[in-house]
């Protein structure tokens, strides 16, 4: 998978993708980023990408001719024109499907915003997918570009390791994830739950399934009632 982050604030991307399993995909090469600074393309001579708005309002706008040569500069070198993620909190909320969707492409462009938003006008000429990541207001698209490509990079083969396998977890399913536990057997005077030290593994598996559903129903009704809804699809 190749990553290209459009952006005004390129080392906040680079520090966030430099860790953890981002940083071992990236040193492995799984997973390529490629973080290119929209003021670099700018044509003034103060090197502006912002400007006031028409109609005026509080707060500035980014202007289209920065981030237009920004990506013909991008697809000229690629010599392809990638899928643009522009990240707002006016796009279809992210979950986990559209990152599934996402995960077969070959490279994705994301478009970061910052100030009141960007020129309508460049955005209805390169933009293919406006994404938001839940319904609360950010300073700017680099965390939620953050949040996908996190989101994208570990369904991509080989960017997980046979322990961290991408299945069983939350949502693969529509339910959340069972509890764990790890040694010792008592703490905090709490006991680890006796059908996991049984060796009996279909018992541990209908157990954990119990459990799922049990957490799911309590913390994510919402999430339960689709499941159910589902359940009886197949059935
Ligand atoms: Cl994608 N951008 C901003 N600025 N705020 C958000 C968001 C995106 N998603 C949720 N809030």
């Amino acid at each position: 998978m190749k990553y290209y982050v459009m952006t005004l604030f390129p080392e906040m991307i680079e520090t966030g993708m430099n860790s953890s399993i981002l940083g071992r995909a990236r040193k492995e090469g799984n997973i390529d980023l490629t973080v290119v600074n929209i003021r670099d393309y700018t044509l003034d001579k103060h090197s502006r990408v912002d400007d006031y708005p028409y109609g005026g309002g509080a707060g500035m706008v980014m202007e289209a001719e920065p981030v237009y040569r920004c990506y013909e500069a991008l697809c000229s070198e690629l010599g392809e024109r990638p899928r643009v993620v522009y990240l707002t909190p006016q796009g279809a909320v992210f979950h986990q499907k559209m990152a599934e969707e996402l995960s077969t492409e070959e490279s994705l462009v994301f478009l970061c915003g910052h100030y009141e938003g960007i020129d309508e006008r460049v955005l209805e000429e390169i933009v293919t997918d406006y994404v938001s990541i839940g319904d609360y207001v950010l300073t700017g698209g680099e965390l939620p570009a953050m949040v996908m490509m996190d989101a994208i990079a570990r369904l991509v083969p080989g960017v997980l390791h046979n322990e961290e396998s991408a299945g069983e977890e939350s949502f693969s399913e529509g339910l959340l994830e069972y509890p764990q536990y790890t040694r010792p057997v008592e703490i905090l005077g709490r006991e680890v739950p006796e059908v996991l030290l049984s060796g009996h593994h279909e018992n541990i598996r209908q157990w954990r399934q119990e459990q799922a559903i049990e957490r799911t129903k309590q913390r994510r009704p919402d999430l339960y009632a689709k499941w159910q809804a589902e359940q009886g699809e197949n059935s």
